[in-house]
């Protein structure tokens, strides 16, 4: 039988194997655990671990997949975070949870940080850099944990200043190519790897929209899920003009349309909302 463009192997990615296509998949939902005094998604309340694992525990509650541990805030002018304070910040959170039961991912950008991470029993690594740097690529090739591999233009504090492509989705798509490539050369199984096109790290809502358009294209060629983190952003102001605090039903819609064009992934803020929407996805998708 002939292969269809929309199968996916499965992700491995440490302790688990997710499903990517086939008659079991259904679309996951990565929540976002922020461990940043300074986040504006939680306005410094899950400072304190205890604050933390709450959340996670509700997040748990809420029916999400994979939990994504950030203690590095990329907003343009949020102070940088020491290495330290990153570490203070991330692995407390991180042993407390190793054993609740679902895949846990860590958003981080340093080596060092990912090799301590590993170390705990990190089952993913989410690289917004898509470990360009190449001791981030040794670091996790001596792990069996997953890998997410996203685009980004310039650096977080500057990226917005200028976006600038030729041709957005080659650009991009070439990118991700070049870094699975290199993962493939650093030993990494293509299996343990997902890509991310990376909405509003470095991209115009023209871009965005561009590339949110032609995910499934990309998707396709690169052969590997692509995990989708629209929630909250920019690109759902500048779209519905409203503020951070008022993007729930615009980020719902955006990871609907986001798995509409092939997302395997969605990670979002608004877990309860999220699993609900892709519940009355799934219901149509699952007759027969
Ligand atoms: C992502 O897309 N994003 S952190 C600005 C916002 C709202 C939310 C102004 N880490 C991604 O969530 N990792 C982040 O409003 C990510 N993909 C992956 N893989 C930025 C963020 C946000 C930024």
């Amino acid at each position: 039988m002939m292969e269809s463009k929309n199968n996916i192997g499965d992700l491995i990615c440490g302790r688990y194997r997710l499903k990517m296509s086939g008659a079991e998949f259904r679309p996951l939902v990565m929540g976002v655990l922020n461990v940043t005094p300074d986040s504006f998604s939680d306005g410094g309340v899950y400072a304190s671990l205890d604050l933390a694992i709450t959340h996670a525990e509700n997040m748990i509650a809420e029916g999400v997949d994979i939990i994504d541990i950030g203690g590095e805030s990329t907003r343009p002018g949020s102070p940088p975070v020491s290495v330290e304070e990153e570490l203070s910040r991330v692995m407390p959170v991180i042993y407390a949870l190793r054993d609740c039961g679902k895949p846990l991912s860590l958003d981080t950008r340093r080596a060092v940080v990912m090799r301590e991470a590993i170390a705990a029993g990190i089952d993913m690594i989410n690289d917004i850099e898509g470990f360009r740097n190449e001791d981030s690529l040794r670091a996790v090739s001596e792990s069996d944990c997953g890998l997410c591999i996203m685009h980004m233009q310039g650096e977080p504090q500057t990226m917005q200043d200028h976006p600038h492509y030729v041709n957005v989705i080659t650009e991009v798509s070439t990118f991700l190519a070049k870094r699975v490539a290199a993962a493939e050369m650093a030993g990494i199984a293509r299996d343990r790897i997902c890509i991310d096109l990376g909405f509003g790290f470095g991209k115009t809502l023209q871009h965005n929209l561009d590339l949110l358009a032609n995910s499934e294209m990309i998707q396709s060629e690169l052969r590997l899920p692509l995990l989708v983190g629209l929630s909250r952003k920019s690109m759902i102001g500048q779209i519905t003009g409203k503020p951070v605090e008022q993007r729930l039903a615009g980020s719902l819609s955006a990871a609907l349309v986001a798995v509409k064009h092939g997302a395997r992934i969605v990670r979002v803020h608004d877990v309860a909302e999220t699993v609900d929407a892709l519940k009355v996805w799934q219901a149509v998708e699952s007759i027969n």
